[in-house]
C-alpha cells in the first residue's frame, strides 16, 4: 500500500512513518511537512518518497541543499511547496490513501483535492470535517472513496459500528480524560501557565491540541467530527469524562447494547485500524491490564466553567458557517495564549465574541470558509486584548 502523508513531522505523523517501519507492505510515496527541517530531511533519507512539499520556496531550496549535503541523489525527488505543493501531495498519483496529519484548516482544500482524486483519507485533521463536513461527506461518497477516522475517539466509534449491519445508533458516547485541568473551579483557571497547560495526564500530543484538550475545545471539535462522521445529530452525543482513557468511546444501539473499544492510550492503534481496515493488524506495545487499572470512573462534563465546550455545541446547532468561526478562533487565540499574549480563560471569551460578531452564512463554500476564517482573524487583530 502506497501512502501520502499530508504533516510528517508532527505526532500524527512520525507515528505513521512508524507503523511504515514496521509493514513491509507500505511505503511512503509522498510527504509534506512546513519547515521542521531537522526531521523531514531524516525522514527523507530513510523513507525515500518521490514527492515532498514544504511551506514556502525558501524553505525548498533550504532542503534541497540539506539533501545535496547528505549526497541524496536530489534527481531522484520532486520538491514543491506551499499550497499547490500540499495538494500535488495529497492527489499524487501512485498514492492508495492519504493521511491528513496536518493540523488546523490548512488541511481542507488538500483533503478535497484528494477525494476527488479518488484517495481514500485517513483523517486526522479534524478542522476539514468541523469547518467543511457539508462539502466534505457528499464529495466522499460521489467519489467512493472512504473516509477513516484517525482520530482516537472516532477510530473507537468507527470500530465499535462494524458488525452492526447499518443497525442505527441510538447515543454516542465520546469519552475524554477531561484533561490537565478537571475538577478546577472557574477561578483556579484564571492564572494557569502555558507550561501546566501544555502538561496532558494520559496523551503526548502536539502543543495546539493539547491546548485544545485543557480548555475541553478539542472535545467540541471531535463532538462536531462525530457529527459529520457518523451522521448522528449532536443531541446524540453524549461527552463523558473519564479520566484513565481506557474506554476510547462507546456507541449505544436502540436495543440498549452499548458497544466500545478499549486499549492503552496508544495513537498507532487508529492509525494502523485505519490503514489496514477492515484488517486488524499486529502492533507491539502495552497491553491493557484491567486487573492493574482496578476501575473506571466516568462523570458528567463542567460546560459551565469549560464553556468552550458548551459554544461548541452552539456553534453547530447554528450550523452554515458557525462552526468555522468558532474553529477560526480558537486557532488563533490559542497561538495567542502560546505566545503569552492573553490568559488561559480569555480562549473561550475570543471564540464566543466572534460567534457573535462574524457574519453567518447557510451552507459556506469552501470560499466562503475560507473568507469567514479570514473575517474571524481580522477582528481578532481589532480586538483590545
Ligand atoms: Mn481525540
Amino acid at each position: 500500500m502506497n501512502i501520502s502523508i499530508i504533516g510528517s513531522t508532527g505526532s500524527i505523523g512520525t507515528q505513521t512513518l512508524q507503523i511504515v517501519d514496521e509493514n513491509d507492505d507500505l511505503s511512503v510515496v509522498a510527504m509534506s511537512c512546513k519547515s521542521s527541517l531537522d526531521v523531514f530531511t531524516e525522514q527523507i533519507l530513510k523513507h525515500r518518497p518521490a514527492l515532498v512539499s514544504v511551506g514556502d520556496e525558501k524553505t525548498a531550496e533550504e532542503l534541497k541543499s540539506r539533501l545535496l549535503a547528505e549526497s541524496f541523489d536530489t534527481d531522484s525527488i520532486e520538491i514543491v511547496y506551499g499550497m499547490d505543493g500540499l495538494i500535488e501531495v495529497a492527489t499524487c498519483p501512485e498514492a492508495d490513501i492519504v493521511v491528513t496529519a496536518v493540523v488546523g484548516m490548512i488541511g481542507i482544500r488538500p483533503t478535497i483535492a484528494a477525494i476527488e482524486a479518488g484517495k481514500d483519507i485517513a483523517l486526522a485533521n479534524k478542522e476539514t470535517l468541523v469547518c467543511a463536513g457539508h462539502i466534505i461527506m457528499p464529495l466522499a461518497k460521489k467519489h467512493g472513496v472512504k473516509i477513516l477516522p484517525v482520530d482516537s475517539e472516532h477510530s473507537a466509534i468507527f470500530q465499535s459500528l462494524q458488525g452492526s449491519a447499518g443497525s442505527p445508533v441510538a447515543k454516542i458516547i465520546l469519552t475524554c480524560s477531561g484533561g490537565p485541568f478537571r475538577g478546577k473551579t472557574y477561578e483556579e483557571l484564571s492564572d494557569v501557565t502555558v507550561e501546566q497547560a501544555l502538561a496532558h495526564p494520559n496523551w503526548s500530543m502536539g502543543k495546539k491540541i493539547t491546548i485544545d484538550s485543557a480548555t475541553m475545545i478539542n472535545k467540541g471539535l471531535e463532538v462536531m467530527e462525530a457529527h459529520w462522521l457518523f451522521d448522528v445529530p449532536i443531541s446524540r452525543i453524549q461527552v463523558t469524562v473519564h479520566p484513565q482513557s481506557v474506554l476510547h468511546s462507546a456507541v449505544e444501539y436502540e436495543d440498549g447494547a452499548v458497544i466500545g473499544q478499549m486499549g492503552t492510550p496508544d495513537m498507532r492503534l487508529p492509525i494502523l485500524y485505519a490503514l489496514y481496515y477492515p484488517k486488524r493488524m499486529p502492533l507491539s506495545g502495552e497491553r491493557l491490564d484491567l486487573f492493574k487499572i482496578g476501575h473506571l470512573d466516568f462523570m458528567e462534563p463542567d460546560m459551565e466553567t469549560f464553556f468552550g465546550l458548551q459554544l461548541a455545541y452552539d456553534a453547530m446547532s447554528a450550523g452554515g458557517n458557525m462552526p468555522t468561526i468558532y474553529n477560526a478562533a480558537n486557532e488563533r487565540a490559542v497561538a495567542l495564549f502560546l505566545d503569552r499574549k492573553i490568559p488561559f480563560l480569555c480562549i473561550p471569551e475570543i471564540i464566543s465574541e466572534c460567534m457573535m460578531e462574524v457574519d453567518l452564512m447557510d451552507s459556506p463554500s469552501l470560499e466562503d470558509i475560507l473568507l469567514t476564517e479570514q473575517k474571524t482573524y481580522d477582528l481578532i487583530d481589532r480586538m483590545e486584548l
